[in-house]
């Protein structure tokens, strides 16, 4: 149960008593602890409102990308503490994955991946706490379950698209997640000199239908775009519902040090794509396909798509909670642009076009525009809270701006240490953002931490943002590489404590130690095992040298926390069993001679106990 926090007299009062303490600090204290007078308030106030007493819990859960890492980090807001990690793209003995069968399938060939986006499943544009999707660079898309924190489906790699940066967004009701690539090329891929970059190198951008059931993905449709490199996305939402944006740069379709080759241009564009219209085009069969895939030419299917010119080098591209706002950030300038989705609307009525990209109509930029913010240097994302506030990281000023949608007004920057590059507000992309707080994922740390060598530890930030200026309150260490994160109330995710015995439809399943036992068929050998405290049963086993072994093992604990390992030594093998699941792990007894498994979780007194022999002859 989830105490509100506010209530908590007793930590209000703990706390007070540290600040009093630290009033009376020794030189032998850090510098801020020995702070005098309204200094040392602020870092009361401040150790106030993130200290999470014990027993205490959070009020937010935050789902951090972890980048080339390929996993997720949950923190706990506002203690920001590192409450668990959901391994997605990469094994991660912790918890067994990549181990077993399954997991093993799931990450195919590729044991690492570049995750960036999580995207939270959403009903009516708020999130709903049941599924979390996440990209990744490989062309690949996963779903966790917020029902046990799990990774149930990896999409992908998926044909055609090159380098899936700007995704995983998903649409207010969770139709759809989205793909866009990064790096064009030749669609279909074979071999083609970089030389013919900007004719015969192909952008894609994809739909990933999400059954509304099952939280299911399939690859849905693709659509052939202009060799831009295409950064970030967001969905429409309310006014602007049934749309998607994404970001692009290097619209000069240049090659080599894109540093420079790719910065010419004073606007590149927001691709603005109707996805409801890919949805009939694709049911009218229209569309390619190419290398399995339905592939839609904006040529081809009028009204797909319209190019939004944003200067300069856009980054990110967020939609208000309203849906009307659309808020392009140019990384390569001082200015956010926002976009007013009405007048993209009559826009395309009148056709104000100023030109066309490979078929696509590009928007006159004057009579779509609302305005241009000044925010600061190299704006990359926007987040929203309550009232109109919009945040906007800047990376090039090391700072965060708060300004006012409708009145554009800018009223207060607060530094970060160091280079922030996304930020994350609770609930802070959805139709009703909740304020309250804010957190700078940075890009370096610059000593923020005790140093441990030159792979500094990461930083991010966690900022107050319930009063008229941003208050500074925590520096968490932060599992690289720190990229986007979602913050989500806590009490709307609802997970399971075990998995309930009437649910496992495990074909290999037992429940009854009596069950437990091997069997042969050919070189074919099966070990069904159980594991409950403190034995794993059978407790030895023995098989040939050769042979395809299948080790299914059952945990029949119903209890909290009871988790045991199957870790058999010199095979690689370790996997890790919850309560009530099954799983299993087949290999090769290539090395003959005796070999010890043990549960490598600890779950009792006796865990120590809990072990036994694979013989193989
Ligand atoms: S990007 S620092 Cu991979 Cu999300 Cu913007
Ligand atoms: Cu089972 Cu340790």
């Amino acid at each position: 149960m989830i105490r509100p926090r506010r209530l908590v007299w007793a930590r209000v009062l703990t706390v007070a008593a540290l600040a009093a303490a630290a009033s009376q600090c020794t030189p032998s204290q850090p510098a801020s602890r020995r702070a005098a007078g309204g200094a040392q308030s602020d870092l009361a106030i401040a150790a106030q409102k993130t200290y999470v007493a014990p027993g205490d819990l959070d009020e937010y859960y935050m789902f951090s990308s972890g980048g080339h890492s390929g996993q997720i980090y949950v923190y706990g807001l506002p203690s920001m503490r590192h409450l668990s990690t959901i391994p997605v793209f990469a094994p991660y003995p912790a918890t067994g994955y990549g181990f077993d069968d399954d997991s093993k399938k799931m990450l195919g060939e590729l044991t690492w991946g570049d995750a960036h986006h999580p995207a939270l499943s959403e009903t009516k544009g708020d999130y709903d706490g049941r599924w979390l999707f996440i990209n990744e660079m490989n062309g690949r898309l996963a779903r966790i379950d917020l029902r046990d924190f799990k990774t149930k489906q990896i999409l992908g790699p998926v044909p055609n698209l090159h380098g899936n940066h700007a995704s995983s967004f998903v649409t207010p009701n969770s139709e759809y997640a989205m793909m866009a690539s990064r790096f064009s090329r030749p669609v279909p891929q074979r071999p083609v000199g970089v030389d013919k970059y900007a004719t015969e190198y192909k952008g894609i951008i994809a739909g990933v239908k999400i059954d509304p059931t099952s939280g299911d993905m399939s690859l849905a449709w693709q659509i052939l775009m202009p060799p831009f490199d295409y950064d970030l996305g967001d969905a429409g939402k309310l006014a602007s519902d049934g749309w998607m944006f994404f970001t692009s740069y290097n619209t000069e379709r240049a090659t080599g040090k894109l540093e420079v080759t790719a910065s010419q241009r004073d606007r590149d564009y927001i691709a603005a794509v109707d996805w409801r219209a890919a949805e009939k085009a694709i049911a009218a069969g229209q569309g390619d396909v190419i290398d399995g895939v339905r592939v839609l030419d904006p040529k081809k299917v009028p009204g797909l798509v319209y190019l939004m010119p944003c200067g300069k080098s856009p980054h990110g591209v967020d939609v208000a909670p309203d849906g009307n706002w659309i808020v392009g950030s140019g990384k390569l300038q001082g200015v956010t642009t926002v976009f007013n989705f009405e007048k993209i609307q009559t826009a395309i009525r009148n056709k104000d076009f100023t030109g066309e990209e490979d078929g696509i109509p590009v928007l006159k930029y004057e009579s779509i525009k609302d305005a241009e913010v000044p925010v600061g240097l190299g704006p990359l994302h926007t987040q929203f809270g309550t009232d109109g506030w919009a945040y906007t990281s800047l990376f090039v000023d090391s700072a965060i701006a708060k300004w006012k949608l409708g009145t554009w007004e800018v009223v207060d920057k607060a530094p970060m240490s160091y280079s922030i590059g996304h930020l994350a507000a609770a609930e802070g992309d959805t139709v009703s953002p909740d304020g309250n707080y804010l957190v700078g994922l940075n890009k370096l740390s610059h000593g923020r931490h005790l140093s441990v060598g030159p792979s500094q530890p990461e930083s991010s930030q966690l900022v107050d943002i319930t009063e008229e200026k941003m208050k500074l309150l925590y520096d968490a260490f932060t599992e690289p590489e720190p990229h986007y994160a979602q913050i989500i109330k806590a009490d709307k995710v609802k997970p399971i404590e075990v998995y309930p015995q009437a649910e496992n439809k495990h074909p290999m399943a037992i429940w009854d130690i009596k069950d437990a036992g091997v069997t042969r068929n050919g070189k074919n050998v099966l070990v069904k095992m159980v594991a409950v405290r403190s034995t794993l049963t059978p407790t030895d086993f023995e098989v040939n040298a050769g042979d395809q072994v299948t080790v299914a093992i059952t945990n029949i604990e119903q209890t909290t926390d009871e988790l045991h390992g199957f870790g058999l030594l010199d095979y690689n093998i370790n996997i890790v069993i919850d309560p009530g699941e099954t799983k299993t792990v087949t290999f090769t007894a290539k090395k003959s001679g005796v070999f010890a498994y043990y549960c490598t979780n600890f779950c009792s007194a006796l865990h120590q106990e809990m072990q036994g022999y694979m013989v193989v002859k």
